[in-house]
């Protein structure tokens, strides 16, 4: 006959043991993305390249900056910017060769960091996101559990695995048109990319597709936030507006002109 001491006792082994191998595993699977972010941001350029998802990638110098583009291409109508916008017109010379438009794909931009347009939880989703976990493979969505979410307006820097670029800032955009979350957004990741004294940082144009915000004012916000951060960290090497959709396209043109002015 058992007495009650043994069955506890064989109870709790026979719970315990379980825990404890899940708890292992999860161990194991937490420093599996450590090692991997450790190994893709120590290893050379040309092995990196060789694991890239996708093979067509740009370098900060295949980028045109605001100025050079300009030069070549017949702009969108100018867009004004918001009257109560000023700007230090003494930077406008060096500011336009801090910023760039690119049309395309974010995941293919060989920089030191891209925005990634996110949800709360940070486990991934469509649009950007989606793009974004698919070519960095499963470490990114690891890594993201981790950190048990974010909340709207803040941001948060990952590893960027396969990716080209060397990280990923996940940003929380808002549900519709709610100018101060916006902001919040680009001034986090803008913050982010001081802190870790990044040069290069590429963002999408955040909230505007599922999240619906309207494009041309998250354009404005885009544009103000970047320029006002711009005016106080000049050391900064490149902001790149990474455009996916046409529309787009031309409001950036139109919006930059004011933000950015070319003479
Ligand atoms: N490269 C650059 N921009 C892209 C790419 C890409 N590969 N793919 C889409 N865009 P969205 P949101 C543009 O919907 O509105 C997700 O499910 C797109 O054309 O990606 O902030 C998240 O998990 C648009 O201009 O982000 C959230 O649940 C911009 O990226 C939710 O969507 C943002 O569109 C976030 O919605």
């Amino acid at each position: 006959m058992f007495s009650c001491q043994k069955i506890v006792t064989v109870i709790t082994v026979a719970v315990k043991a379980p825990i404890r191998a899940l708890a292992s595993a999860t161990k194991l699977k937490m420093t599996d993305w450590k090692v991997e972010k450790e190994k893709f941001l120590s290893m050379s350029l040309d092995a990196k390249r060789k694991l890239y998802a996708s093979k067509e990638f740009k370098q900060i110098s295949d980028i045109p900056t605001w100025e050079e583009y300009a030069k070549k291409a017949t702009l969108a109508s100018q867009i004004p910017r918001k009257t109560d916008f000023q700007i230090d017109s003494s930077l406008n010379s060096s500011l336009r060769k801090k910023v760039s438009i690119f049309q395309g794909d974010i995941t293919t931009l060989e920089i030191d960091a891209i925005v990634n347009a996110a949800n709360t939880s940070l486990l991934g989703g469509g649009g950007v996101d989606g793009a974004i976990h698919r070519a960095a493979g499963p470490n990114l969505v690891a890594e993201c559990k981790t950190l048990h979410g974010c909340p709207t307006g803040d941001a948060v820097i990952t590893g960027a695995y396969k990716l080209p670029a060397k990280y990923v800032i996940h940003t929380v955009g808002p549900r519709g048109e709610k100018p101060g979350l916006l902001q919040q957004c680009y001034r986090n990741c803008l913050k982010i990319m001081c802190e870790k004294k990044l040069q290069t940082i590429a963002f999408p144009c955040i909230s505007t597709g599922i999240y619906g915000y309207p494009n041309e004012p998250a354009a404005h916000i885009a544009a103000s936030e970047v320029r006002k951060f711009l005016e106080n960290n000049t050391e900064v090497e490149r902001i790149i507006f990474c455009i996916f959709l046409e529309q787009d396209h031309v409001i950036y043109e139109g919006i930059l002109q004011s933000y950015f002015p070319l003479n």
